[in-house]
């Protein structure tokens, strides 16, 4: 709540602003003495941003006045999620006469978080003593040696 003194009239107005729209959920709070624009936690994975109307409206008796502004926020990326493959185990199948390079199979693995949070890249273990090798980038594993 923001009390303005009127130089027209010198008569001390109210003015409140409140939400008139984009408040998904209810997360943001907007304190009507300061002003001042809060929220809950957010998930950007749910909702990456919130388009917000905010009203002012002056309390003059009889004569009530409003505006209203937009405001955009983009709720920034945390590394909240793990790279999930898109099965919990794989089987493959080789001949024992396969050249080196002879792709096996290929290994897919996503991660929602936004931009390095969410790029994945691929390795394998030592288990398996140099036999394979995995492309980091494509996960498309290949006999070695
Ligand atoms: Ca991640
Ligand atoms: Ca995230």
């Amino acid at each position: 709540m923001v009390n303005v003194g009127d130089r027209q009239t010198d008569i001390q107005m109210t003015i409140v602003p409140v939400f008139t729209g984009g408040n998904v959920d209810g997360r943001f709070y907007l304190d009507e003495h300061t002003g001042r624009l809060s929220c809950s936690p957010l998930d950007r994975e749910l909702v990456p941003a919130y388009n917000l109307s905010i009203t002012a409206t002056d309390h003059a008796p009889g004569h009530a006045h409003s505006s209203t502004t937009r405001l955009l926020v983009r709720v920034m990326d945390d590394n909240d999620n793990d790279p999930l493959f898109e099965r919990t185990a794989y089987d493959g199948t080789v001949s024992e006469a396969a050249r080196n390079g002879t792709s096996v199979l290929r290994v897919v693995a996503t991660d929602l978080d936004d931009g390095l949070n969410g790029n994945v890249s691929y390795s394998l273990s030592n288990a398996t003593g140099g036999l394979f090798k995995v492309d980091s980038r494509t996960g498309v594993i290949t006999t070695a040696g």
